[in-house]
């Protein structure tokens, strides 16, 4: 029997797979072949559902002490296109998007020199006194970990207090790989994988939801990424508190790792989220996001193991920044076009995975 076949054997009777047969199906197996695997361990979970939301991005500050290597949206005080959004600004957007019938803001930004914590306290005040309907997932673990540090509060303190301020869930930024040698390339600043995972863990304790992501085809080899879904799954089985995985393809333009690449293949990008639906069976969502895919791929990745395709974003500075080729927004009914005609059933979801409308 090849090691494909027991890998299939696994699959087929739901068991486990473990790290080396994980790195198997990266090295050596045919995309199609992985695909269908994947698509059997979808649909066990989530039948012929695809979930998405109506979301609205909005990124406070660009402004970050950290400049990871790899990231385009991040500038210094003072540097060209440099910008934090007044409060007011911040209101009236997250008043917009619950107008246009958004359930969701989704906040990330740089790690500013001069805000203060209470600063953060307050915008998530006045976003639930501007638009009281809308879930606010905001900061990923690596600005929360800054507030602690700027603030003196532990990072319990620090997730307690934003959690009375408003805040309902954590995204999963700040993951990139959680392996030491390749953050040390990439972000030698940011928090280590260990810290990422540590305050994810205490966001979890808390009753906080979060996701997880992996930033994929930079420096990285396929064992890093086997690497840090294990170091997910591990803590996936201690908690249960994440929701989505989310592989984030890297977007080239603009960065400082002067890598000789184009960015990931569209054949990497479905391989990826396959093997993620395979190995992560305690994950109940794969998330494509379009924003660093492009629609077709997205729309692609629902046969190999997605069930998930984010929202409507409306306005997108992370990827764009980098050179991503897809739109800033996609419509509700774009979205659930895409979906349909991949030939499963659009589900508007909240934030929580809770199902709004089958269409
Ligand atoms: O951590 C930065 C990534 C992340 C680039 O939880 C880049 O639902 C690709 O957390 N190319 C922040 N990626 C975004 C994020 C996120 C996005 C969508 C959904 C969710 C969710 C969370 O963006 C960072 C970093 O990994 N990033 N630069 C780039 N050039
Ligand atoms: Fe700052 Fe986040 Fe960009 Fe790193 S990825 S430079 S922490 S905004």
């Amino acid at each position: 029997m090849t090691t494909f076949d027991t890998i299939s054997l696994k699959v087929h009777s739901g068991q486990r797979i473990s790290t080396d047969e994980a790195l198997h199906l990266f090295t050596s197996a045919d995309l199609l072949a992985v695909g269908e695997l994947a698509a059997l361990a979808n649909e066990r979970i989530n039948g012929s559902h695809v979930y998405f939301n109506v979301n609205r991005h909005i990124n406070p500050t660009n402004i970050c002490v950290n400049r990871c290597a790899f990231c385009a949206f991040s500038r210094t005080v003072g540097e060209e296109g440099a910008y934090t959004l007044a409060l007011d600004e911040i209101c009236r957007r997250a008043r917009e998007a619950e107008g246009e019938g958004a359930t969701e803001v989704h906040i990330v930004g740089g790690l500013h020199p001069d805000l203060t914590f209470e600063y953060y306290e307050e915008v998530l005040r006045a976003i639930t006194a501007a638009a009281p309907k809308l879930h606010i997932k905001a900061f990923t673990a690596v600005e929360i970990e800054y507030f602690s540090r700027i603030s003196g509060l532990t990072i319990e303190q620090v997730l307690t207090r934003l959690m009375a301020a408003g805040l309902s869930s954590l995204p999963g930024g700040g993951a990139e790989i959680l392996v030491a040698e390749v953050r040390q390339k990439i972000c030698p600043e940011k928090i280590s994988g260990e810290q990422w995972l540590a305050i994810i863990k205490q966001a979890h304790r808390l009753g906080l939801k979060t996701n997880a992501t992996m930033l994929y085809g930079h420096v990285e080899s396929h064992s890093d990424r086997v690497a840090h879904m294990d170091l997910l799954r591990t803590l996936q089985d201690e908690t249960g508190g994440f929701q989505a995985f989310i592989p984030l393809a890297f977007q080239t333009e603009n960065s400082d790792l002067h890598l000789d690449i184009t960015g990931s293949s569209g054949i990497d990008d479905l391989k990826t989220l396959a093997i993620a639906r395979i190995f992560l069976d305690n994950f109940d969502h794969i998330k494509a996001y379009w924003i660093m895919l492009g629609e077709k791929i997205a729309q692609v990745s629902l046969s190999f193991g997605v069930n998930d395709l984010d929202g409507t974003v409306v306005e997108e500075k992370i990827g764009h920044e980098a050179g991503a080729m897809s739109p800033q927004s996609l419509t509700k009914e774009g979205i659930i076009r895409l979906i349909k005609n991949s030939g499963k059933t659009p589900v508007e979801r909240d934030t929580l995975y809770r199902p709004l409308h089958r269409y």
